[in-house]
Formats: structure tokens, C-alpha cells, sequence
């Protein structure tokens, strides 16, 4: 297919670029490590490498070198819509090159043979507990799939090193066509009346997922899926589904593996599961008050959220220190399609006034909205009301970039993960000026 001939066109050059970098200069020091970072998460130790994407502080993201607004301009879309097809965004990522219109369909038609859910996914769905979490029913569903790998498959047969990324590419295309169907069949399955809906063959990846789950606002609903799935594909490698990901393929696990892993950290309430919470927190304000509130009101109510130790939803960023890019481009769209949503007005008077007050208090960095401060109410207007399904949506995007990120991995033959912890008592010898005894072999 035509992302493999591509990769393999450019594969030498990145190889030779690669190697070239470690052989002249394996013993350049890029960062140092502080015991506050090794205690805080290892914040900001910078120990990844990855062309995917890279987020700026101030710019935001940028998915293969294209700010979102470019990305938003710049990718093919289909006649009569705004937003691009992810189909082309794929290409992109996986190529490093803008695709034609004929490019991104045709990774779209190749997704499309594979679309269908193995009949043993729908049971082991409906085997499990009405009350099961969607987004561990996204992780079991991503796993079912396993069974198919051709990673595995050909691992076993003895596959050469140099080509691990053919099948990890191959795994990456089957399960990607298949996630908006999988995501559909969870929420059906779990909100509606249980039906597993079959893609539609006229309509692309990302305005299927509208069509599976009946949204009556169709045409307006596929476009907000596809910029949905476009804004949420990646955010570089260091945040938890990203770093999971890199961490369990570097073990040679395939994409499917990956995928769950990455799933069941996207899961975590600090990291995809907040955009739940963002809304939450709106329709607590919203129901606060006996009418709309004033920016008085809001500052007010704010104030009080925070002098009571609660943080506020939507806004602050670990990395970023402006407004979030994918924010803006999600505030975009409800400007045009829902400008009299009480709910979108609400998040547009917060904006308007909460960073002042987050500004305030100096210890928090990142006074602006971050993307989940408004995800949610547009998923709401659209009559996507069930809060715990909104991770599964970010998830159905994110697999399009960790799955970028290993199949690069794999052409450029990196190596297992395992950096190395030390105990409490060693750190202690070692700020007391005892000298590190600790050989690392390379
Ligand atoms: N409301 C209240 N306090 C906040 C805050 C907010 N929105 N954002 C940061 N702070 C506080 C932190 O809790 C921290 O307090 P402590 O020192 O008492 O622990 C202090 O300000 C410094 O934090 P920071 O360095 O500015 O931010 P962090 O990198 O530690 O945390 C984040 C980043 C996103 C977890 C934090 O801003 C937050 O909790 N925001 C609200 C939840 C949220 O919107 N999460 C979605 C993140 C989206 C994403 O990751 O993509």
C-alpha cells in the first residue's frame, strides 16, 4: 500500500540520519536530572525523541512540523466539508508528507476493508457487566482484536529486525479501521438500544462514527468528529498514553497490546478521563445559578472553588503556557455552529474572565483553557451526554498517533526501555558527596 512504499522510500535517509547522530556524538549530555524531578515524575527530563509531534509552550502542538490551524488548512478534505479527512492526518503522520486528496482516500479505502468487528468482540462486550466503564470496554474490545496481529504472526515465522515496521504498520492500519466502529458498538451497547451498526461505505473514518451511533445532527456531528479526531491524535511523547505506548512496543509488544496499554493509562483521571470532569464542573456553575451569570458571578464562584482546595477543571497544562490551540479550534466551531448554546456562552464568559483569576495565584503556571475545557460541551449540544464515554472518543483518535510514534519506532530499530531506579539510601550517599558507583553499560 502506498504508506508502506512511502515509508520505505524514506526510511534509508532517517536511518543514516539517526545512526549518524549516535555514532558523532553518543556522549553529548542533552539534560541533567535533579532528585526534585526523579520525586516529581520525571518532569521535563528530556529522554525521547519522537518526529510525530511537539508541543511548544507558547504555540502549542505541532503534528509533524503543521500547527493546527495549518493542518486544518492544509489537509484534503471532502467535497462540501469544513474539517479535514483523518485518513489524510494518518498519512501525514505516518509519512511526514502532506497528503493529496487521492492520498488520504486511499488510506481511507484501506481502512474500510477492515472496518468490521469480529463477531467473538461483540460477545465478549456483552459478556461483561452493563455497569463496566466504557473505556475498559475499549481496552478489552482493543485487545480481542489481538488475535489477528500480523506483527505476532510474522514475529514468530522470524521476521528480520530490518522489517518489524511492516507488520507493526499492518496491525496499525487493521485496528485503526475498526476503532470508530468499536467505539460506536460500546456506546450503543451501553446507552442505546444495543445494536452493532454497520459502517456506512459512502462516508469517511471519522463521520462513520456519527452515522453508528444514529446522531440525529448528522452532518454537523461528522464534523465535529473530525475535527475531534484530528485535535486529540497526539501530544508528543511524553504524556502517559504516549509514553505507555513507547514503553510496551519498545518490549516488542504489537500495536494492539500498545494500543490497550495506552488505553488503560488514558483512562487515569489525570489524563483523559479529566474532560468529564471539565463538563462537570461547567454544569455545576451553569446550575448554580438562578439565571445566566454575570462575569462577577463567575469570578466570585471561582474564587470560592478555589479557596476551598478544588482545583478547576479545563484549565492549566503541564507543558503549555498559553491557550490551548485545540481549544481555540474546537471555540471556533461552537462560535459557528452553536453560538446560542447556553452552555458553550458559559465556557465563553469563563474564558473571558477566569484566567485573570488563576493569575492570582502565582504557583499555578498556565492560566488558560486547555483543550478539555470545552470538548465536552460540544459532545453535550450534540446530544452526547453520557460524560464517562468522552475518553473512549479521545482514545478512538490517540491510537492514530501512538501508533505513528511505534511504527516509527520499529523502522528506526529502537531498542527496550529500561532506565534505572536507585534507592532512597543511594540518593542520600549521593547528595552527601559520596561519588556514584552505579556502571552503566552502553
Ligand atoms: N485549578 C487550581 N489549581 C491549579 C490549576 C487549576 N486549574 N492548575 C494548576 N493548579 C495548581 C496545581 O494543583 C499545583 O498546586 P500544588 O502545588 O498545590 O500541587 C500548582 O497550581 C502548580 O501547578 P502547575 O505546575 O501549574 O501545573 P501542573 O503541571 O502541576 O498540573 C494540570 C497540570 C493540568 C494537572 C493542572 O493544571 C490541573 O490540575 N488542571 C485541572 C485539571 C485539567 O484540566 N486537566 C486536563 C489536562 C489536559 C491534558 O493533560 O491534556
Amino acid at each position: 500500500m502506498i504508506l508502506h512504499d512511502r515509508i520505505a522510500d524514506i526510511l534509508p535517509s532517517w536511518r543514516d540520519r539517526v545512526n549518524r547522530l549516535v555514532k558523532e556524538n553518543g556522549d553529548f549530555k542533552v539534560c541533567d536530572v535533579t532528585v526534585s524531578q526523579i520525586y516529581q515524575g520525571i518532569r521535563g527530563v528530556q529522554i525521547q525523541v519522537t518526529d510525530i509531534s511537539y508541543v511548544d509552550p507558547y504555540e502549542g502542538i505541532r503534528l509533524r512540523g503543521y500547527t493546527i490551524p495549518e493542518l486544518l488548512e492544509k489537509l484534503p478534505r471532502l467535497p462540501g466539508c469544513q474539517f479535514p479527512l483523518a485518513g489524510g492526518l494518518y498519512f501525514l503522520l505516518m509519512t511526514d508528507s502532506l497528503p493529496t486528496f487521492e492520498e488520504a482516500m486511499e488510506v481511507e479505502n484501506e481502512w474500510k476493508k477492515y472496518a468490521a468487528i469480529p463477531d467473538h468482540v461483540i460477545k465478549m462486550m456483552h459478556a461483561m457487566p452493563r455497569n463496566t466503564h466504557p473505556m475498559t470496554l475499549f481496552s478489552q474490545a482493543i485487545m480481542a482484536c489481538q488475535v489477528d496481529s500480523v506483527f505476532t504472526r510474522r514475529y514468530m515465522e522470524g521476521l528480520p529486525k530490518s522489517d518489524y515496521w511492516i507488520p507493526t504498520l499492518d496491525d496499525s492500519i487493521q485496528l485503526t479501521a475498526k476503532l470508530p466502529a468499536l467505539a460506536a458498538m460500546i456506546y450503543n451497547w451501553k446507552y442505546r438500544n444495543g445494536s452493532v451498526i454497520e459502517p456506512n461505505p459512502n462516508l469517511d473514518w471519522s463521520g462513520n462514527f456519527a452515522w453508528m451511533i444514529e446522531n440525529p445532527n448528522s452532518h454537523e456531528y461528522e464534523e465535529l468528529c473530525r475535527l475531534f479526531f484530528l485535535l486529540h491524535s497526539d501530544h508528543e511523547g511524553g504524556n502517559v498514553s504516549a509514553h505507555t505506548a513507547h514503553l510496551v512496543n519498545s518490549a516488542l509488544s504489537d500495536i494492539y497490546l500498545t494500543s490497550a496499554a495506552a488505553m488503560n493509562g488514558l483512562a487515569g483521571p489525570l489524563h483523559g478521563l479529566a474532560n468529564q470532569e471539565c463538563l462537570r464542573w461547567l454544569l455545576k456553575v451553569y446550575n448554580n445559578f438562578e439565571s445566566f451569570p454575570s462575569e462577577e458571578e463567575v469570578i466570585d464562584f471561582a474564587r470560592a472553588e478555589l479557596n476551598s482546595g478544588r482545583v478547576i477543571p479545563g484549565y492549566g497544562h503541564a507543558v503549555l503556557r498559553t491557550t490551548d490551540p485545540r481549544f481555540t479550534a474546537q471555540y471556533e466551531f461552537a462560535k459557528k455552529y452553536l453560538p446560542d448554546d447556553e452552555l458553550f456562552r458559559l465556557v465563553s464568559r469563563i474564558y473571558d474572565v477566569l484566567p485573570g483569576v488563576l493569575k492570582e495565584n502565582a504557583k499555578i503556571k498556565n492560566p488558560y483553557p486547555n483543550v478539555d475545557a470545552i470538548n465536552g460541551t460540544l459532545q453535550y449540544h450534540y446530544g452526547v451526554r453520557e460524560f464517562d464515554f468522552y475518553t473512549v472518543l479521545f482514545g478512538v483518535s490517540r491510537v492514530l498517533g501512538i501508533s505513528a510514534h511505534a511504527v516509527w519506532a520499529r523502522a528506526l530499530n529502537k531498542p527496550i526501555e529500561r532506565p534505572k531506579s536507585l534507592t532512597t539510601a543511594m540518593l542520600e550517599e549521593r547528595v552527601s558527596g559520596k561519588p556514584d558507583t552505579i556502571e552503566v553499560e552502553m
